[in-house]
């Protein structure tokens, strides 16, 4: 009995830290902004035959419809009411893909905004994703409802009402984001209205949540509506399966709010990762990937059970949230493609590939103007639907980093090697490093000037493997490069600093 009670216990602590995943899904990526209907059919035609876990979506409640004159993709973190409609679609193409995607093993992770509401300056009407009215100077969300008594004005300190200092906590969680009307989470029928919300999508058969700007809100309250959460739905979830949290906190040190504050609630999204990674393989400060050897923990970074990790997110991809301008992006392809790439080889964190849509990027004194421009639309502000070329790669003007073949072969790679120790590191003491994953899969990095000749001690068993970088295992054959592993599990590996990715790997699944 109190060995039982003992995992009962262990069972619950490990709750909503879980992914909930499929066993040998081991990354999710987060389709920003793509419409229900077109995710429906990317979990069904690509997400499901390559291995991806889940989808992280965007937020799929009513919000504020912004038109200056065009719409924003930031709009949709502007609440109006938690009914299902959004520029993604509504509730009925919601629950269509959820139930498409949970019926091949790829799961749903909603972006929930509960910490605020819409803008101090929003006005007053219907000018939101489902003509809820609302009015934003009394603090009227009547299709929830909230009223005056469920925001936090009384409570923030500030002259403005505004966050003034993050290094005051108080600030930080009481008063507005931006000029967000931030909810009163203290009061029980806030936390239970948050809650609803939520259940309703767990309802529908969603896994988990991103939990946006979690910082502003105090671990203790949301404690309290995480807590009145249900089960997932045992018609694709085992009995007792808690929702899968992460929560929107950047901590990047020098605040007094800490990442570890929230780690009683579930994981963290790790900023230091991304912002890091990309001063590495820039080779900025001093950095080189040399010093990747003792990479996770020994950079300082919260536990890897307790972090969600990405090379970048939707927010510092285009300079806002936090990172600076080392953050990799799809507009630095070369690089971008090797640090997703290291990210998924090594162990470290729970990994989450970003998938964006193009937009005019446009600098003045070093800010991107156009950093606000919303998903490629058509003249009547709709979201353009997600096209593919024959060549598998997305048309209008979606990026689609998550099909790039590097990208999406390293996604395999992480789930073939999932569980494997971390083994055999191998630097010149400059940009070039290899490593291992036990016996299942090794991959190599030349981000130096010149050009690399090593023979690597790989820890697999011998054979003739295919590189998942410059092509991939095609029935018997390969279409890139091919790599001998010897009987002592040595392989010689020669790449060009020039070469167009120059960076190799292989796995078991990849041998000939
Ligand atoms: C829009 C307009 C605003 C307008 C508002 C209301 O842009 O001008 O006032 O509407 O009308 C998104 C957009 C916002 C947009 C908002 C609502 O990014 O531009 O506002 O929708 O439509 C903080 C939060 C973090 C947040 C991030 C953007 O802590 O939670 O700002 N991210 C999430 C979402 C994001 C969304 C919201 C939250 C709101 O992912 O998409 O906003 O729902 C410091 C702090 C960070 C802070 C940053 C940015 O970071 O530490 O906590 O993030 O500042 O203010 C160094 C430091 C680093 C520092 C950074 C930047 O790197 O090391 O700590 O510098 O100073």
């Amino acid at each position: 009995m109190r060995v039982f009670l003992l995992l009962v216990a262990f069972e619950l602590s490990w709750a909503q830290y879980n992914p909930n995943t499929k066993p040998g899904r081991t990354s999710i990526v987060h389709l920003f902004e793509w419409r229900w209907a077109d995710i429906a059919l990317e979990c069904e035609r690509y997400l499901a035959p390559n291995g991806f876990g889940g989808v992280q979506i965007s937020p799929p409640n009513e919000n504020l419809v912004v038109t200056n004159p065009w719409r924003p993709w930031w709009e949709r973190y502007q609440p109006i009411s938690y009914k299902l409609c959004s520029r993604s679609g509504n509730e009925n193409e919601f629950k269509d893909m959820v139930t498409r995607c949970n019926n091949v093993g790829v799961y749903i992770y909603v972006d929930a905004v509960v910490n605020h509401m819409c803008g101090a300056a929003a006005g007053s009407g219907t000018h939101s994703t489902c003509g809820s009215y609302f009015n934003s100077e009394t603090h009227d969300f009547p299709a929830v409802p909230y009223s005056g008594w469920d925001f936090n004005d009384w409570k923030c300190k500030t002259g403005s009402g505004e966050i003034e200092n993050y290094g005051d906590p108080y600030q930080v969680r009481d008063c507005r984001l931006v000029s967000l009307l931030d909810l009163a989470l203290e009061k029980d029928y806030v936390r239970s209205k948050v809650a609803e919300y939520m259940n309703h999508l767990i309802d529908i058969g969603v896994a988990g949540f991103r939990i946006d700007a979690s910082k502003h809100m105090w671990p203790g309250d949301m404690k309290a509506f995480l807590d009145k959460l249900k089960n997932l739905r045992t018609t694709w979830f085992a009995e007792g399966t808690r929702p899968f949290i992460f929560q929107e906190v950047i901590d990047l040190g020098g605040e007094p709010i800490k990442a570890s504050d929230y780690y009683g609630n579930g994981r963290v999204t790790e900023f230091k990762y991304g912002a890091k990674l990309g001063t590495v393989i820039r080779k900025w400060s001093g950095e080189k990937m040399a010093y990747l050897k003792n990479w996770g923990e020994g950079w300082g970074f919260m536990p890897s059970d307790k972090a969600v990790v990405f090379v970048d997110n939707h927010d510092n991809q285009r300079g806002h949230g936090a990172g600076g301008s080392a953050i990799l992006t799809f507009w630095d392809s070369r690089q971008y493609k090797m640090a997703v790439g290291f990210m998924l080889a090594h162990p470290y964190g729970f990994t989450r590939v970003m998938s964006s849509f193009r937009w005019p990027r446009y600098f003045e004194n070093g800010k991107d103007i156009n950093d606000w421009v919303g998903p490629p639309s058509n003249g009547d502000g709709s979201t353009k639907s997600v096209t593919i070329n024959p060549d598998t790669t997305c048309g209008n003007d979606w990026v689609c980093e998550h099909r790039w073949r590097q990208i999406r072969n390293m996604v395999i790679f992480r789930n073939v090697v999932d569980g494997q120790p971390f083994t055999n590191w191998w630097d010149n003491n400059s940009n070039q490093v290899a490593f291992g994953r036990g016996n299942k899969g090794f991959i190599v990095f030349n981000n130096d000037d010149w050009n690399m000749s090593e023979t690597l001690q790989t820890g697999l068993p011998a054979g003739t493997y295919c590189d998942v970088i410059s092509g991939q295992k095609e029935g018997n054959g390969c279409s890139g490069i091919k790599i001998q592993v010897n009987g002592d599990g040595t392989a010689y590996f020669q790449i060009s600093n020039s070469a167009e990715d120059p960076f190799v790997a292989i796995h078991v699944d990849a041998k000939l």
